[in-house]
């Protein structure tokens, strides 16, 4: 026990700079004020739209943060943050957009949030599901140069942690992008295992700093994981339309990992679509 305390003490003061989480989860054990993980991407430009995802778990019915970025002047910057009253909120510096959604628990969900700042339009997704879209921060940016901390929400740039605050439970698949992603890339998200990260934030790849007790931990979510090209597709292709360039298809996809689904959609690229699955998977990516 001795050891461990010694250990964790250690770790606590030193920390360490590493790079990547692919197919990593942070596991925070406990509430403390002093465990965190600073992510260190190469840069953090300032944001007239973004896409946050992540997934997490946590069994906390108190208010904790999922994502806080601060600059030197403004704390709240970007908080994606849970609140007591079951919701979610994605704060921007002043503005607070509180979303009624179901509350977080032991099972690891889903969670994009996007933003634009010409529309202000808000909205989150849960494992893949549109909330309805709220207005906030319109006009407004998000700015650049920050602090990105997991864990713990600063109350200024990096620092003014409280352990009430603090993130306990399971947290993975941190992404950001500088724009809305379409609706059918978070879906894709959802499903797990894309490799895709974001442009700002992409977790396989992004250089951190780890203080206190983060256990930082394979999942093996993604332990088969599969490019398109990987799967099995079955399934055929209806020509619906005579002499027209239009296809509905039923494929279920699956590989030895992952269970199967139907998914079903249309082709428009007729000429390519009996050549290979590879082409197929193309295709899937263009779509
Ligand atoms: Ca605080």
């Amino acid at each position: 026990m001795k050891t461990f305390i010694l250990l964790a003490s250690c770790l606590s003061v030193l920390g360490s700079v590493s790079g990547g989480f692919s197919g990593k989860s942070l596991v925070f054990q406990t509430q403390t004020d002093n465990s965190y993980v600073k992510l260190l991407p190469a840069e953090f430009p300032q944001l007239s739209a973004f896409t946050l995802c992540l997934r997490a778990a946590s069994e906390a019915k108190r208010g904790y943060s999922l994502f806080s970025y601060a600059t030197a002047t403004k704390d709240n910057e970007l908080l994606l943050w849970h609140n007591e009253n079951t919701k979610l909120s994605l704060r921007l510096d002043a503005d607070l957009l509180d979303f009624d959604l179901p509350e977080l628990d032991a099972q690891l969900r889903h969670i994009c949030v996007t933003w634009d700042s010409l529309t202000g339009l808000t909205t989150f997704w849960i494992n893949g599901v549109r909330s309805l879209r709220k207005v906030g921060h319109q006009g407004g940016v998000v700015g650049g140069g920050g602090t990105v901390i997991l864990g713990q929400d600063q109350d200024q740039e990096g620092g003014g942690f409280e352990r009430g605050q603090s993130f306990v439970g399971e947290l993975t698949d941190v992404n950001l992008w500088d724009h809305v992603l379409s609706p059918t890339d978070i879906k894709v998200l959802n499903r797990g295992c894309h490799r895709a990260g974001g442009n700002i934030i992409n977790w396989a790849t992004v250089e951190y700093e780890s203080r206190g007790i983060v256990n930082i931990q394979d999942n093996n979510d993604c332990k088969h994981q599969t490019d398109c090209d990987e799967l099995t597709m079955t399934g055929k292709c209806t020509h619906t339309e005579s002499n027209s360039h239009t296809f509905s298809c039923a494929h279920i996809m699956s590989d030895s990992a992952t269970p199967l689904y139907m998914h079903t959609h249309k082709h428009t690229h007729t000429h390519t679509i009996y050549k290979s699955h590879e082409n197929l998977c193309a295709l899937h990516k263009q779509n």
